[in-house]
Parts: C-alpha cells; sequence; structure tokens
C-alpha cells in the first residue's frame, strides 16, 4: 500500500502543544500510514493538536468572561479539517492566507498558545500585530502566514498574487535578488519553485465577488492556490441556502478550468487529510489550482458577541454536536484502543497545563505604549520626503528632444525604471499591447485606453505586462498579494469612476497591511488612475474627482501632478519607495500643451510633501493642484492685468502629505488664500486644508479662507452643464477680487 505524505516536511514543530509526536515524525518519512486511512500515531497527532485549539479556545472564552481579553472567536468544530490542511502543507515554506476561524491551521503550522494569547490580550509582544488586531487576525513572516484582515474575502485575491509571485520569481529568479536604494533593500525575497498557496474562507464569503475575482484568475493562470471552503452551514445567523444558491458551493464552483475538486466531510481527519495530500499534490505538480469544500459544524456561535440560540434550533445544534471532530476522535482513540483512558486524560492534562501557563503568561505581559501608535503607518525605513531625493534633469546633450507631453514622460518614466529594475510588473484593464501576442508583428498595439503603458509589453513581454480581466478588485487584490512578497506592482484603474469596487482592497488591505502587522508585512504598490472632468463631454462616469476619499485613508500616499516633469519625478518617486501610492493623473493634462517638459532623463525624481510655487505674489495665495494649476494661473494673470492684484499660487503635487511648511509660509505672506480644487466643495480635499488654515494660521489671516470648487453634484455631459458645474478660472478671478476687497 502507497506511504502517505513521505518527504514534505521539514521538520518544523506543530506549535508548542504537549510534544506527543510531532508532525515531523508522523507525517514525514517513514510514517507508518496507508493512503486512505491514518496511522494510530497520526490520529494521535490530530488530536493532540485539535484538543489544544479547543482549550486555547475556551481558554480564551474565559478569559473575555474576565474582561482580561475583548473578542472571541473559535474554530470548534472546523479543527478536523483545518489540521488537516496544515498537515497536508509546508509551513514557512508554502503561502498562507487563513481567515478568522482558523486557530487550528494556526497551531499546526506553528503559532504557539502563547502567542495567539499575547493577541487576545493585546500585548506588545503579540507578535501578529502588537496589539492592534483582533485575536484570531493571523501574521507569521516564519511561517509565510500573511497578516489577514476581518473583511471576508478579500485575502483569497491576495493568494492570488502571492502564487503568481511565486511564479514570477521562479521564471525571474534574478528579479529576487536584493538591491540598495530603493523598497527592495527592505524586501528578503524566499521562493520554491514548487510551492503552494492555502486560501482559506467561510462558505458565506463565497458570496462575495472577490471570492470569484480569485477564481477567475487562479484558473486562467493554473496557479498552485488550494482554496479551502470551510462550509460550516452558517453565516453568522444567515443559513448556507441564502448565500449559495442551490446550498452547495462545490456544484457552482465545478466548471471552473484546471481545477482539482474535493468535496468531503471536514470532520472527518482521513477524508480531510487525503484530500488536502491530493489538492496540494496538483498544485505542487502545476496542474492548477484546488477546491476543498469541507463541511464543518460549529459548535459554538458565530463568535462570544453572538447567540445562536436566537436563530437555531435545537435539533440542529444538537445535531452538530454528534458530530463534533474532537469527541468523535477521541472516541475513536478509545474504541480503537489507540490511547487507553489513562494515557488520554495524560495528554489532555498537559495540554491544559501548557495552555494554562501560556494564559499566565500573555496576561502579565506588558502592554503597548501610546507612543507607539503612529509606527508602521508609513515605512520606517525609507522616508519618499526626504530631501536628497531631489535630482535635477538631465537634458540630452544635443537638445533634440523637444518638449513631451504628460502622457509621454509618464510612459518614459515605468519604461526607465521597469529597465532598471526587473521585479516591476503592469497590468490592468487594456494595459497591454496585445495579449495575443501574435498579433503585433502586423498591428501597432493598444497599450491603454489613453496609451500611457504602450509599447511596455512589447520591450518587457506579456510575462511583466499584461491584461487583467475587468475587475477592479482583482487588480488591487492581486497586487497586494505581489507586493508582501516584495515584486512592485503598477497597476492601472482605467478610470477614477471605477475605482469604487477596489476601495474596499485599497482600504482594509492595501494601506492598513503595515501597520495591522506592525512593520511585519508591507504592500507598497503603485495605482496608477486617469481623474478628473474639463473633458467636453465626460459626464458623470468619465470626469469624477473624490481625492478626499483617499487622502483620508491613513497609510496611503497620494500623488496628483499637474505637468509633465512633476508626473515624471513623482512617478518614480512612488516606484522606488516602501509605501502605497495612490497615482492620479488628471486626463485633461495628459496631452495638454501646459506643462510639457522635456524628458529629464532616467534618474529625476522629486521628493513626496513638497510643494511648487508656480507663481510668486503678495496679495492673495491660491492653494491647488491638477487641473486648476493652469486655471489657477490663468486667473492669477487676469487678476494682475485687470486688477493690479499679485497672486501667489501654490501647486502641491502631492496630496498626502502635503506641504503645510509652503502654504503657512505664503499665507502669512499674503494674508489671504483661496483653496481651489475640482471636485464637489462639501466635504472636498480642501477642506482640511482651510480648516487647517483657520485653526493654525488664524492670526495671520485678512480674510475668510474661501474655497472655490466644484457644485454639489455630478458631472453632466451637456459642456454646458459641465462648465457651470466644475470651477472655471473666472471663478477664481472672481474670489481673488473678493479677497482682496477685505
Ligand atoms: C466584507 C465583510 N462583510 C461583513 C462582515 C461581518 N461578518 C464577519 S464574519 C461574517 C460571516 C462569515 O460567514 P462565513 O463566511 O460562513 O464564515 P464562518 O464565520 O461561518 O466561518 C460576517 C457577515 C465582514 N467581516 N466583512
Ligand atoms: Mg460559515
Amino acid at each position: 500500500m502507497a506511504r502517505v505524505a513521505s518527504g514534505t516536511k521539514d521538520g518544523l514543530q506543530a506549535g508548542d502543544v504537549a510534544p506527543v509526536g510531532s508532525r515531523a515524525s508522523e507525517f514525514g518519512p517513514g510514517s507508518d500510514a496507508t493512503l486512505g486511512s491514518l496511522s494510530p500515531g497520526q490520529l494521535v497527532e490530530f488530536y493532540r493538536l485539535m484538543y489544544a485549539s479547543r482549550r486555547i479556545d475556551d481558554r480564551e472564552i474565559l478569559l473575555k468572561r474576565q474582561q482580561k481579553t475583548f473578542f472571541q472567536i473559535s474554530a470548534a468544530g472546523h479543527e478536523a479539517l483545518q489540521v488537516a490542511a496544515a498537515l497536508a502543507t509546508r509551513p514557512g515554506y508554502d503561502w498562507y492566507l487563513p481567515y478568522y476561524r482558523d486557530r487550528a491551521l494556526c497551531l499546526a503550522l506553528g503559532v504557539t498558545a502563547e502567542e495567539m494569547l499575547l493577541q487576545a490580550v493585546g500585548a506588545e509582544a503579540d507578535p501578529a500585530s502588537g496589539g492592534r488586531q483582533m485575536p484570531c487576525h493571523w501574521a507569521s513572516p516564519k511561517l509565510n502566514i500573511v497578516s489577514t484582515s476581518s473583511s471576508t474575502a478579500t485575502q483569497v485575491l491576495h493568494a492570488v498574487g502571492v502564487a503568481e509571485a511565486g511564479k514570477y520569481y521562479s521564471q525571474f529568479p534574478e528579479a529576487a535578488e536584493k538591491a540598495s536604494g530603493d523598497y527592495r533593500a527592505f524586501h528578503d525575497i524566499r521562493f520554491h519553485n514548487d510551492e503552494v498557496v492555502l486560501a482559506c474562507i467561510g462558505e458565506g464569503s463565497t458570496s462575495q465577488g472577490e471570492f470569484w475575482e480569485a477564481l477567475n484568475t487562479a484558473s486562467n493562470r493554473k496557479l498552485p492556490v488550494v482554496f479551502l471552503i470551510e462550509d460550516n452551514g452558517y453565516a453568522i445567523s444567515v443559513p448556507v441556502e441564502v448565500n449559495t444558491p442551490g446550498g452547495n458551493i462545490s456544484r457552482l464552483a465545478a466548471n471552473f478550468p484546471n481545477f482539482y475538486f474535493a468535496e468531503i466531510d471536514g470532520t472527518d481527519p482521513e477524508a480531510s487529510f487525503f484530500a488536502m495530500q491530493a489538492a496540494v499534490e496538483h498544485c505542487r505538480a502545476g496542474k492548477g489550482p484546488a477546491f476543498v469544500h469541507g463541511h464543518c459544524v460549529r459548535i459554538y456561535s458565530h463568535s462570544l458577541s453572538d447567540d445562536d440560540k436566537n436563530y437555531r434550533l435545537r435539533e440542529e445544534r444538537e445535531a452538530d454536536a454528534m458530530r463534533d471532530p474532537l469527541h468523535t476522535l477521541q472516541m475513536r482513540l478509545l474504541r480503537e484502543n489507540i490511547l487507553s483512558t489513562s494515557e488520554l486524560n495524560a495528554l489532555e492534562q498537559q495540554i491544559d497545563e501548557h495552555v494554562a501557563a501560556a494564559a499566565v503568561r500573555a496576561t502579565s505581559a506588558a502592554l503597548p505604549a501610546i507612543a507607539s501608535i503612529p509606527r508602521h503607518v508609513y515605512s520606517e525605513d525609507y522616508d519618499p520626503t526626504r530631501e536628497e531625493l531631489a535630482t535635477e534633469p538631465q537634458l540630452s546633450k544635443q537638445g533634440e528632444e523637444g518638449d513631451r507631453t504628460m502622457a509621454d514622460l509618464i510612459n518614459l518614466c515605468m519604461r526607465d525604471e521597469m529597465r532598471r529594475d526587473p521585479r516591476i510588473l503592469v497590468y490592468g484593464e487594456d494595459v497591454a499591447d496585445a495579449t495575443r501576442e501574435e498579433a503585433l508583428k502586423e498591428v501597432k498595439g493598444k497599450g491603454g485606453v489613453f496609451k500611457l503603458t504602450a509599447g511596455l509589453q512589447t520591450e518587457f513581454g506579456s510575462a511583466r505586462v499584461f491584461n487583467s480581466p475587468l475587475a477592479e478588485a482583482n487588480i488591487v487584490g492581486r497586487a497586494v498579494g505581489y507586493a508582501v512578497r516584495g515584486l512592485k506592482p503598477i497597476v492601472e484603474i482605467q478610470f477614477f469612476d471605477y475605482i469604487w469596487p477596489a476601495v474596499h482592497q485599497i482600504r482594509n488591505e492595501l494601506s492598513v497591511m503595515r501597520w495591522r502587522s506592525n512593520g511585519a508585512f508591507r504592500s507598497p504598490v503603485v495605482i496608477r488612475v486617469p481623474i478628473g472632468g474639463y473633458l467636453t463631454g465626460g459626464a458623470i462616469y468619465h470626469s469624477q474627482s473624490g481625492e478626499s476619499i483617499f487622502t483620508h485613508i491613513p497609510g496611503l500616499r497620494v500623488v496628483f501632478p499637474s505637468n509633465a516633469l512633476d508626473a515624471n519625478g513623482l512617478l518614480r518617486t512612488a516606484i522606488r519607495c516602501d509605501d502605497p501610492v495612490l497615482f492620479l493623473e488628471h486626463k485633461r493634462l495628459y496631452r495638454e500643451p501646459y506643462g510639457r517638459a522635456p524628458y529629464p532623463g532616467p534618474e529625476y525624481a522629486i521628493p513626496f510633501g513638497k510643494a511648487a510655487i508656480t507663481r510668486a505674489g503678495t496679495d492673495v495665495t491660491i492653494v491647488t493642484y491638477g487641473a486648476l494649476v493652469p486655471r489657477a494661473l490663468q486667473a492669477a494673470k487676469k487678476a494682475e492685468r485687470e486688477h493690479g492684484i499679485q497672486t501667489e499660487v501654490i501647486d502641491l503635487r502631492t496630496l498626502s502629505p502635503y506641504d503645510w511648511e509652503a502654504i503657512a509660509a505664503s499665507v502669512k505672506k499674503t494674508s489671504r488664500v483661496i483653496v481651489a480644487y475640482e471636485d464637489m466643495k462639501s466635504w472636498g480635499y480642501g477642506a482640511e486644508i482651510a480648516a487647517r488654515i483657520a485653526d493654525e494660521l488664524f492670526e495671520d489671516l485678512d480674510a475668510p479662507v474661501k474655497r472655490v470648487a466644484a457644485m454639489d453634484t455630478f458631472v453632466a455631459y451637456q459642456p454646458l452643464l459641465e462648465d457651470a458645474i466644475l470651477p472655471q478660472p473666472e471663478d477664481l478671478l472672481r474670489a481673488i477680487v473678493e479677497l482682496r476687497a477685505f
């Protein structure tokens, strides 16, 4: 008979719970199981891990009742499936994107009881988050457990990106080499050609679009991702039939190409282990992803904040209790004389004592210092605002280059950076020259709807520049996965108007990855987004602004250049830095005669947070950015010509961080200030700037702070309406004159 799982273990111990056997000995070379059944030693190993997981849950529940912890969610009923998933994979070699119910999985991978309880009490030494995340929000760089959030289903897209990153390094091993001077200095790359990624999710969460977006790409690209569906029949109080038409997720997923599928009793260690093992083998062999659907039970309520007696019948709860995998395995160990009662008691007692001791240590551990709160909002290693980053443009000697548009200089920046850094890849909707490469022998190629990525696929190949599915969360979620493994995705959202499906990933994942993992994981992605109106017919869905939604997100840098040279220099800083950057490109400025510049060479960079004084003046200050910069200049010229008013125009260039010193210096000089922005006036970006000026520069003001912005409505198609809705130079001129009169 075939032997089980030989030669796949790397000797890591499963957690620190009672050393009765170890995964290395029981599941490694020389294990004595036969295919389809686990050996007595392996069953004991399962029990040891499952029992320890349950006891940690119970200890946490006790601590919560004693008000020493603040939230509790358990793995009770899922333990067999989770332990099977851990034992069929290799921690520190394979990659893990678990969810909040995966205590037994993480315990079996090597997270210790004490580490779990440190998180539950919110201790400084909590290795997953330093007291920032709820219990069971896993992260372990050593074990390759990527930091997880509370959001349901976001993690499966990360898993896809993590798997793609592994394939990318296998194809381009030179990309894994360390480099200095940019973000690469801070990312150590590990990869294996046959690594597998495990993505876990509850059955309710499979309703999320992000789940289907992940299956799409994993299937299309034949990625080594095992999707483990932990189906306990409920999403809090909502039963499976509400989330899954027909009540069975396997039936719905069954037609995705390239998958290995298994539907099993997730309370049965053997069924779970052998399904997981076959799934992992399918993935390791490069045949594609796998879908393991395990039917579990939920022994406790959804969390300690829920009481399932309010919505489940007693018979149903009792039927679940009869299938409790911990009790059924315990009975089996006794019935089959694998352990005697006294051996079982000794094993359990040892674990009980171990967990109790861990709880004593965790509850007396130091708490995080208040002063530590801002740490890891942004990179502590690479400061993109530092003055030394600034360089002078290197104009070509012959001077034959001529002036280039903003679109040209953004494209050339990506080209130059891709030449120097093999970790950069570019994807999004329509960004490739042509997905069907053979077409490029005869046609010019697309290269983006605004042609910003034109020629990049042709120069760098389809592995580095490619089209994504038409799914914005897919674009950003995968990028998070790429970036946590040290790659640098530059992704394009085709229009700002369609960024909204990706906002969940941007707000809850991309921007907070570093802070929530206390610096252990980072996702420094560059998201390029064409934004704004003044298009004459752009209408509601091609004219939107909305930058303040994103400047309101800690952890995210927001850049908004107004001219070709700034776009080139700021994009370079965005690419080289170690923070996620939202790079907003005004569509109307892409090919305007205003702001064109010669190619500044491949090293031109501008630090973040440094405004440009685009026009000096003494009477009134306009603080602005983007397409309002040329409009403000027009108004300023007219104000001088017609009214003799000297207006200073400040182009912020980056919105988060922004250059407060430049604003303050100008306001102190002019004592009159207009904050001008293209977005709707109420709640817009300028509201914060205006509030801060009123707060900190009150003494310097001779007039109220004025905002010039769009009407509080949508942008209409008819140009007459569009003109009236968006702020125009005449509006600015009127405001300048009004302010001067104070
Ligand atoms: C995007 C999102 N929506 C809602 C929630 C609140 N929520 C947390 S868990 C949960 C139910 C998840 O059920 P399921 O996927 O079946 O996993 P289970 O908890 O049953 O293991 C809900 C609605 C959330 N965390 N994230
Ligand atoms: Mg569920």
